[in-house]
């Protein structure tokens, strides 16, 4: 792909479908001649020309205001040329075949996606954080995440970064200028100050690493998967934390079979809930298929919620979910039905009759951090697994449990209340953090071994500083590049 190609392009800018204004954006190393061709007469730069879009034979296409930025006081850093016009599919269309034609001499061509803040990055107007946090800003679903994105894009985070890399230079001189002077090493690194400098640097990079994935979960979301024999309620509850008929409910056992992936957001949080196919033996292919890909989603899970009937909770299908259930991922045990414990269950603390006759749909139930002494939980496999698990009673019918619950995803996503993401991180800045972290890790290994390898050290350091300048992008590739900006919408 000729990614630096430098022919103008232009775009749509505004969405698809009718709007009350339209946006063509051109950008080019020289638009006058194309403005001339386009309008008969040259346009004062950054003002607003109420002008007639006219075909090459001279009839109105549309009327609207003309703006031209002169590089490289523009968004791109080239020359650009914003035509806003009536938001109608067809009369935009017109326009910009109307602009071809006029710039086809010029070699004016279609962009490609993302292609303008690809120039802006190219161009320095961005580097390449704040670029991705144009996109992230046009993406944000929720206000807490715009609000980070925009701070992003400001180059909160970029300067965060770049604070970290300007103390590892420091280091890194301070390291290789020692490295001409072979016999004054060991002293050089007993002394304690390049000990003492890259403790700062692992302390402050840390915090950022911590900070960055708090935000990826604000960004990206958690990716709540929930699993279960047939029929104990993952559609019901998925509706219910939907607040919508999202998923086919029936009493027949193997209803669900496609996984089914709803959004929806707790305290500005995004999470996706992820329905699937109950897990049991089955010789049905449709129902059987439909269980593979409840596995596969598992393993991508972030969290899993593992479903089970409350009466019948922790039996040998649940044992042996569990047991499959892949490891490293936080598992919340959910004792689902609640409402329909019989009398003979009314000592459980968890769920009494009152709950159910006064129809109170919001009752708290609290964590059953250590199981009741009845028949239904002594079978359950509570907190049998790992220490993080939780089990919780819950009706999706009734709604009973379900703010726990919430409470509950916002913990394993990080958050707590009035907390926000100073700026928006992506996963590909939290691995970039990650490895720098391991680089310094290993950089401290050799000064506390004393080993004399001072190289070795300087190496690690260099290593460390690549990866914090991918992030800004003074270190990437061209396909790093064109997977970044391919995402982006057409236009901007
Ligand atoms: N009383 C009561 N019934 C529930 C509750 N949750 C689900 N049900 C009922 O249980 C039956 C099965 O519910 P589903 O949500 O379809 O169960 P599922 O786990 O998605 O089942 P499959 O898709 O077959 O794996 C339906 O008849 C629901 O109305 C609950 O909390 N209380
Ligand atoms: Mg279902």
């Amino acid at each position: 792909m000729a990614l630096r190609s430098t022919d103008p392009i232009i775009a749509i800018a505004t969405a698809p479908g009718r709007g009350g204004i339209g946006i063509v954006r051109i950008s080019g190393r020289t638009l006058d001649t194309l403005v001339h061709a386009l309008f008969g007469r040259a346009l004062v730069p950054r003002e607003a020309h109420y002008q007639p879009f006219k075909d090459s034979r001279g009839a109105a296409i549309d009327t609207g205001v003309v703006l031209y930025f002169k590089g490289p006081h523009s968004y791109t850093g080239e020359d650009v040329l914003e035509l806003q016009g009536h938001g109608g599919t067809a009369v935009l269309r017109r326009v910009v075949e109307r602009c071809l034609e006029a710039g086809a001499a010029l070699g004016l061509r279609h962009a490609r996606p993302g292609e303008f803040t690809e120039r802006a990055f190219l161009n320095e107007r961005l580097d390449l954080a704040q670029a991705e946090a144009v996109a992230d800003l046009i993406d944000a679903s929720s206000a807490s995440a715009a609000r980070s994105a925009m701070a992003s894009l400001s180059g909160a985070f970029s300067s965060c970064v770049n604070a970290l890399a300007r103390r590892t230079i420091d280091l890194r001189l301070l390291v290789e200028a020692t490295l001409d002077f072979p016999e004054e090493e060991i002293d050089f690194l007993r002394d304690g100050q390049v000990a003492g400098k890259l403790s700062t640097i692992r302390t402050e990079l840390d915090a950022l690493t911590g900070q960055a994935r708090q935000s990826v979960v604000l960004r990206d979301g958690l990716y709540v998967v929930l699993a279960g024999q047939p029929n104990v309620g993952k559609s019901s509850l998925l509706n219910a934390l939907a607040g919508d008929d999202v998923a086919i409910v029936t009493p027949i056992a193997g209803t669900t079979r496609d996984r089914i992936v709803h959004q929806i957001h707790i305290d500005g949080v995004p999470i996706h809930i992820v329905d699937t196919a109950g897990l049991r033996e089955t010789h049905d292919a449709v129902e059987s298929a439909g269980i593979e890909r409840t596995w596969t989603e598992l393993k991508k899970a972030s969290v899993i919620l593992h479903l089970q009937d409350i009466r019948s909770g922790g039996d040998t299908l649940d044992q042996a979910i569990l047991q499959r259930l892949p490891t490293g991922i936080p598992v919340l045990t959910l004792l689902n039905k609640v409402d329909l414990l019989d009398d003979s269950s009314a000592s459980r603390p968890t769920a009494t009759r009152e709950t159910e006759s006064n129809g109170s749909s919001n009752a708290e139930l609290p964590l059953l951090e250590t199981p009741p002494k009845t028949d239904h939980t002594e079978r359950s496999p509570v907190a049998r697994r790992t220490a993080g698990a939780m089990t919780l009673a819950i009706s999706a019918k009734t709604g009973a449990g379900l703010d726990a619950l919430k409470e509950r995803l916002l913990e394993i996503a990080g958050r707590y209340p009035g907390m926000e993401s100073p700026w928006l991180a992506r996963e590909r800045h939290l691995r970039a953090l990650t490895r720098a972290g391991e680089h310094l890790t290993i950089a401290a290994e050799h000064i506390r071994h004393d080993d004399e390898a001072l190289d070795l050290l300087a190496e690690e350091l260099r290593l460390a500083h690549i990866e914090l300048c991918t992030i800004t992008g003074q270190y990437t590739s061209d396909d790093l590049l064109g997977e970044i900006f391919s995402r982006f919408c057409i236009g901007k």
